[in-house]
């Protein structure tokens, strides 16, 4: 199988497999593992913040921070394609009682621009409008293609909305997909934000986890959080340790990933009735719409599967997703499965 559809389907790699079986462990909700403690070090350290928190998922990390930032009937600002807001099941509505925002990036990119926030803020307003508590980024940005926002405008935005008092949350899930990309550091590219969520379980290769960081006030709170939605979890230092490499080795190859996606975009700009500007994929995620094509996305998917492609279908368009596991022999092999399917 060449599966296409994440990179949330990577299989721990032999050195994590080994780490996990020798991890040393104690039971993380009293505070005693040292693996654990030894994967938010070194990510707090990687990222130059204060402090991080392990946490099953990057949902989790989004909606902790989406919590912790807000009070209940604040708004949240969010570019409308954003992953809290579209896939994460209206947890700011469940668990924090906030509203989205949701603001239109007028590039199509999906990096929005502080004028276009700026516009849908609400300071110092009449009493019936929900005052704006949280502005959340996303970097590589998933539905817009895995586009990238760079660190100056990171920082420009973080500036001007710090100048009003709002804060900034970065789901920073492919982070370090967008490092590569630009060549700069997730250092960098999360410098001035308040929290930032990465996941170690996508384009990292581990099977399980992201880490929440920020200030240490911010992750001790988040720590009281995680626990109350059922994520204070025990010897997982077994995952941790997976972590851990995932953390130190796959940042050096994640550009090969990129480039497999470039090289799959371009090939795939060539098929008739698909639309796609090949030059703008930066990053490992390829969406591409057949509105034009002979042939519907989800034909298209279940063709691809006759060819053991597994590839993800919404409306007209079809995302393709490269990652540790995937080669670029299976580009290859995609993109002649492609040209016979959509003629
Ligand atoms: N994205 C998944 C699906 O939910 C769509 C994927 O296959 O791409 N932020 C971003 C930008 C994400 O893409 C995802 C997962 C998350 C957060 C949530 O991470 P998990 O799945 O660990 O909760």
């Amino acid at each position: 199988m060449i599966d296409l559809r994440s990179d949330t389907v990577t299989k721990p790699t032999p050195a994590m497999r080994r780490a996990m079986a020798e991890a040393e462990v104690g039971d993380d909700v009293y505070g005693e593992d040292p693996t654990v403690y030894l994967l938010q070090g070194r990510a707090a350290e990687i990222f130059g913040k204060e402090a991080a928190l392990f946490v099953p998922t990057g949902s989790m990390g989004n909606q902790i921070a989406v919590k912790l930032h807000t009070k209940a009937g604040d708004e949240v600002i969010i570019e409308e394609r954003g992953h809290i807001f579209n896939y994460e099941m209206g947890t700011p509505a469940v668990v924090a009682g906030v509203l989205i925002r949701p603001v239109k990036s007028q590039t199509g990119s999906g990096i929005l621009t502080w004028k276009e926030i700026e516009s849908a803020l609400h300071i110092n307003q009449p009493y019936y409008a929900c005052p704006t508590g949280l502005i959340c980024l996303e970097n590589s940005h998933n539905l817009a293609g895995g586009s990238v926002m760079t660190a100056e405008h990171c920082a420009e935005i973080c500036d001007a909305a710090h100048k009003l008092g709002i804060p900034i949350h970065l789901d920073g899930a492919r982070i370090f997909n967008a490092a590569a990309a630009l060549n700069e550091s997730v250092a960098e590219l999360s410098k001035n934000v308040d929290s930032v969520q990465f996941c170690l379980s996508k384009g990292l290769g581990a099977p399980v986890g992201s880490m929440l960081l920020g200030k240490k006030d911010f992750i001790e709170e988040a720590r009281v959080w995680r626990k109350r939605l059922g994520g204070g979890m025990r010897q997982v230092g077994v995952l941790a340790a997976a972590g851990l490499i995932a953390l130190e080795e796959t940042p050096k190859v994640l550009h090969l990933d990129n480039e497999n996606a470039k090289l799959l975009a371009k090939g795939a700009a060539n098929l008739k009735g698909v639309s796609i500007d090949a030059e703008k994929v930066a990053t490992n995620i390829v969406i591409f719409d057949v509105s034009n094509a002979d042939i519907s996305a989800s034909e298209i998917c279940a063709k691809l599967k006759e060819y053991d492609i597994l590839a993800s279908s919404f409306g007209n368009s079809i995302r393709m997703v490269t990652h540790y596991d995937v080669s670029r022999k299976d580009i290859e092999t995609t993109l002649k499965a492609m040209r016979v399917i959509i003629k």
